[in-house]
């Protein structure tokens, strides 16, 4: 029998399918979440079972989006602190993970939020791709030390994720100038920073984020202007470690074409990756909970955080 599948798993899984549910940080949050949710309402009589299902419902979730690795972390993570030999102490273990695991990404990005406040100086336009949670973090503690900061964002096709970038600056009194993702290198001398998230940072300092980043990175070189990568170290992909490179999405054409405009085109290939890979020449500093990194020593602290662990979040503990 397949072991049960909470329903709130299921929709959780959904929505981070859809995109209900969003942005690296927030769909570890949502990945937690739901692992505590099937612990508190297993209905599992024996251990074997109550792992399993556990187990069935990490897969479920880290099955919805390849490419950002706070989730597979997410996971890991919670899974891990699953101890014990009896259901209960199985379900208190797991509970308890879960609920420290959020704890700490909230510390973690209040954290970051202060290293990267320290890059920015009163009276600095930012520019920023997307909508990045930890890219936030660091405008709010800046806004909080008192600088002011005025904002280029970019709109960022095909999901326009800029506009929740633009919403959330302007709640907080910023100053925002929208602008399509093409118009970048033309606004780049205006700019003080460019201030970017990212789903995975790969063992070479790579950055994994938001389709657009890197270009607007070598533009931005080209201009001469600081590029940050706003990162918890939950965005650090162990994999990478050993070769492994990051699974690029691919979403739907319909994102960036509707149906009937394509019919009318005529017969074309439609193309729809999610995200791209930075090198890292492009990327002045990482900046994470536990402080600022060039991107080429990222991989000491990965090796800290992660040792070689690149197991799959739901196997079997070796
Ligand atoms: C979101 C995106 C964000 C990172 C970082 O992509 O690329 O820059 O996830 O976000 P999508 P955060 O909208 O496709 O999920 O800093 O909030 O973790």
């Amino acid at each position: 029998m397949e072991p049960a599948i909470h329903d709130d798993v299921a929709s959780v899984a959904d929505d981070i399918a859809s995109m209900e549910v969003r942005g690296a940080a927030t769909i570890a949050r949502a990945a937690a979440e739901a692992l505590r949710t099937q612990a508190q309402s297993s209905d599992a009589t024996d251990p074997q079972a109550f792992r399993a299902e556990l187990r069935a419902a990490a897969r479920t979730l880290h099955d919805t989006r390849p490419t950002a690795v706070s989730l597979p972390n997410a996971l890991r993570y919670v899974l891990g602190g699953m101890t014990g030999g009896t259901v209960e102490a199985l379900r208190d273990s797991t509970v308890e993970t879960a609920t420290d695991f959020l704890s700490r990404l909230d510390r973690a990005q209040d954290a970051l939020g202060a290293v990267g406040a320290n890059r920015l100086r009163d009276g600095d336009t930012i520019m920023t791709h997307c909508h990045s949670t930890d890219v936030l973090a660091c405008v709010r503690h800046a806004l909080d030390d008192g600088k002011a900061l005025s904002a280029i964002v970019k709109e960022t096709r095909p999901r326009n994720q800029g506009h929740i970038t633009a919403k959330q600056l302007r709640e907080w009194g910023v100053p925002v100038t929208l602008i399509v993702d093409n118009a970048a290198r033309r606004y780049l001398n205006d700019v003080d920073q460019v201030l970017v998230g990212a789903d995975s940072i790969a063992a070479d300092g790579s950055v994994i984020n938001k389709i657009g980043t890197s270009g607007l990175a070598v533009n931005a070189r080209d201009r001469g202007t600081p590029f940050m990568v706003a990162a918890q170290t939950i965005k650090l992909h162990p994999a990478t470690l050993t070769g492994h490179t990051v699974e690029i999405e691919m979403r739907d054409e319909a994102e960036v074409v509707d149906p009937e405009t394509r019919a009318e085109i005529g017969d074309i290939t439609v193309e729809n990756p999610a995200f791209d890979v930075t090198p890292p020449r492009y990327v002045d500093a990482i900046v994470t909970e536990r402080g600022q990194f060039p991107p080429e020593s990222v991989v000491w602290l990965m090796r800290e955080l992660y040792g070689e662990g690149t197991r799959e979040p739901w196997a079997e503990p070796v």
